[in-house]
């Protein structure tokens, strides 16, 4: 696998969520699927009904497919559409978290369990409680509490919670369309891995003057894709500006936030979509994000691909490829 490779051609794959479990590296992504639903705004062409989990011994190594291990029809509230996933192992179980809509069509976040990161997971019945929108990445921090970040604006419904209740008005506008842009959500997770602390709140991104992105910051604003990780005692939360297409992150002292924008990771890739995690693995950093290389650009047909990060004095990322030129 040379560096710009997809990492498996027999699916399509993509919203990579990477992290190390028992010295392997695993990957939690979307399985994408052909769909003759047509192309809109609100993203329902993502069609996508179980999810695959993959690892892989050395990056560019081979890679594992350890088969499906949830389904649409493994969740009673899941009505469509098997999103972005993430997981994570607490005191030796392991977690995964998955957006899907439920029977009302409004996007929620479930959690299933297992005894094994490559799974299989048994889904709670109920999606957690509080939960909405899309994209769940989990944290867990040195101290062991572990953190929920999730949203998505446009299809993936935040707009719609502006007020706390579900609006589906939200539909007409998409996003804020003036003042600061939405914030996406983070929230404590109690010690059973599948219920809220306390009510997710904002996680603010603010720009160099300490003031609140605005909305219509198309090329800073969050629009979904929220990823945390930890570098040298510094929160890095990192997202996809959506409709301008670019991974960006901010970083703060404390895992709620607030964090200040520090900067783009990637450019636009082949497709719309723009989606990625960061892990560390073997003592190198890594971004692991997808294209629509694989489908020659198909938006909804992509592939999950990995390219080294490298850190600065300063701590600014960037891609070690674009270093080395
Ligand atoms: O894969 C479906 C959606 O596309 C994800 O939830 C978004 O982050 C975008 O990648």
């Amino acid at each position: 696998m040379a560096d710009k490779d997809p990492i498996v051609t027999h699916v399509y794959t993509a919203d990579p969520s990477a992290h190390v479990f028992k010295g392997k590296l695993y990957i939690y992504p979307s399985h994408d699927r052909e769909s003759d639903i047509p192309f809109n705004d609100n993203g329902d062409h993502f069609d996508m009904n179980d999810y695959h989990v993959f690892s892989m011994e050395e990056v560019g190594g081979p890679v594992t497919d350890h088969g499906v291990v949830l389904k649409t029809a493994d969740v009673p509230w899941v009505s469509k559409q098997l999103w972005a996933p993430d997981a994570a192992e607490k005191d030796g179980k392991y977690y995964l978290y998955f957006p899907a809509r439920d029977k009302e069509g409004i996007f929620r976040i479930g959690v299933a369990s297992g005894d094994d990161p490559a799974g299989p997971f048994k889904p709670e019945p109920e999606a957690i409680k509080g939960s909405f929108s899309i994209d769940p990445a989990t944290f867990v921090d040195d101290d062991g509490q572990a953190y929920l970040y999730f949203g998505g604006i446009w299809g993936g419904q935040l707009q719609c919670w502006a007020t706390g209740e579900f609006n589906k008005d939200g539909f007409k506008t998409m996003e804020a369309q003036e003042g600061p842009a939405l914030a996406p959500k983070v929230g404590k997770l109690n010690d059973d891995m599948k219920s809220f602390a306390s009510p997710p709140q904002d996680a603010l991104i603010l720009d160099e003057n300490g003031e609140k992105l605005h909305s219509l910051d198309h090329d800073r604003r969050f629009f979904e894709a929220a990823w945390m990780h930890k570098y040298k005692g510094k929160y890095y939360f990192s997202y996809s500006t959506g409709d301008t297409h670019f991974l960006c992150y901010a970083t703060g002292d404390s895992p709620l936030g607030p964090f200040t924008y520090g900067g783009r990771i990637l450019e636009p890739v082949i497709g719309w979509t723009t989606h990625h995690s960061i892990a560390e693995f073997k003592g190198k950093w890594y971004l692991f994000y997808h294209d629509s290389s694989l489908s020659k650009g198909v938006t909804h047909l992509r592939c999950v691909k990995i390219r080294e990060i490298v850190y600065d004095e300063q701590g600014k990322i960037s891609l070690a490829d674009a270093q080395a030129k």
